[in-house]
């Protein structure tokens, strides 16, 4: 395939409600999104999920977009590209930048399946017809809050709660949520937040039967995550630490995870994170998809990943209205009793609404052959 243009946008989209981490509060979201086009008139849709602030990866908006304009772009306009498969290598000479090149290869994807007129996730190799989710639940010091929060998404019907914890907010909070909600698969998130002197405090988390403790450790750390590993009965999942196929190997050979967390933008691509799937699939290993607080084209990516056969464990990927008064697809992406229906249309599925686009674009760049 041809690719003739390039345009990218940067949108700014407030958030419902703030969401806090252990590393800070998002108030909105600012994000670059990447459209692809060939010489047919086809769009392909990629979103960069780095946020404004360096504070889950080093990589930010803004070098996302010196990224793509000053490398990505002219490497995808100057090559003949088959397969998105390709893309990839075509990026390898350049070092990490995993979301930058996320962004493209995505919008490479989509638009090379609706060229073939299937959906992404036929595109990948995935069978489901629907996927399991669950939900990712911010730091609330309001306890009381926080479980009605809790409360009102188990009604809603989804399969799994995950809680952000930090320190000083963590064996309590969970004790708490464990007692009132007995039976509700749970899991905590605590984004690095901890070191491994703390593994004594961690090891109380085991009595509350969590599915799994999300990246205790440090961003970059995979030796202390298996160290405390042999110390916890509950299975770690590493999310920031994972970047590629490599990571994953090595994290699982050292005993560092159970579980992995797949994220498409920090592994860089989609690509990469089939291959991350295959890789665990054969080691016994399961994975679930993990979220950036997408807006809807990077939810899509999203679902067309989770139909892999390894995605055995509900992902963080909520409905469109989790996080948005308005999101930019049509359909938005919706959840019922804890299930998304993948969509059945081309590509992503799911139309780029290009007046909500507009509505929420702060800046655009145009490039072309
Ligand atoms: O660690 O998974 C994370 C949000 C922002 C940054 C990191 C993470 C998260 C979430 C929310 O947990 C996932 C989502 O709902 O998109
Ligand atoms: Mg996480």
């Amino acid at each position: 395939m041809k690719i003739m243009e390039v345009n990218v946008r940067k949108l700014k989209m407030v958030l419902k409600h703030p969401f806090t981490t252990s590393f800070g509060t998002f108030q909105e979201k600012e994000f670059l999104v990447v459209e692809v086009k060939d010489e047919k008139g086809n769009s392909g849709w990629g979103e960069s999920v780095a946020f404004h602030s360096p504070w889950y990866s080093e990589e930010t908006v803004e070098t996302n977009l010196h990224i793509i304009r000053d490398f990505l772009v002219p490497i995808v306009l100057e090559n003949d590209i088959i397969h998105p498969e390709e893309v990839n290598g075509l990026f390898a000479h350049l070092r990490k930048n995993n979301m930058a090149k996320s962004a493209v290869e995505g919008a490479v994807w989509d638009l090379y399946a609706k060229r073939e007129q299937i959906p992404l996730a036929q595109a990948l190799g995935g069978q489901l017809e629907k996927i399991e989710v669950g939900i990712s639940i911010g730091i609330n010091e309001n306890m009381q809050e926080l479980i009605e929060t809790v409360r009102g998404f188990v009604e809603e019907g989804y399969k799994r709660i995950k809680v952000k914890i930090k320190p000083g907010f963590d064996v309590g909070v969970m004790r708490e949520l464990r007692k009132q909600f007995p039976d509700v698969p749970m899991m905590a998130d605590a984004n690095s937040a901890y070191r491994l002197e703390d593994t004594e405090l961690l090891k109380e988390l085991d009595e509350f039967g969590l599915t799994m403790i999300e990246q205790p450790l440090a961003s970059d750390d995979i030796i202390d995550h298996a160290k405390l590993q042999s110390q916890l009965k509950t299975p770690i999942c590493l999310d920031e630490s994972i970047h590629s196929l490599e990571d994953t190997r090595k994290a699982i050979e050292l005993g560092s995870t159970k579980i992995i967390n797949i994220k498409i933008g920090r592994v860089g691509g989609l690509t990469e994170a089939k291959k991350i799937h295959d890789y665990c699939l054969e080691k016994n290993v399961p994975v679930w998809c993990g979220g950036m607080l997408e807006s809807g084209i990077g939810r899509a990516h999203n679902v067309a990943l989770t139909t892999l056969p390894n995605f055995v464990l509900p992902g963080d990927t909520a409905g469109s209205s989790r996080y948005w008064e308005q999101d930019i697809i049509l359909p938005e992406v919706t959840v019922e009793d804890g299930y998304i229906t993948v969509p059945k249309g081309n590509g992503i599925g799911y139309e780029v609404d290009r007046q909500a686009l507009e509505r929420y674009t702060v800046d655009k760049w145009h490039f072309s052959k």
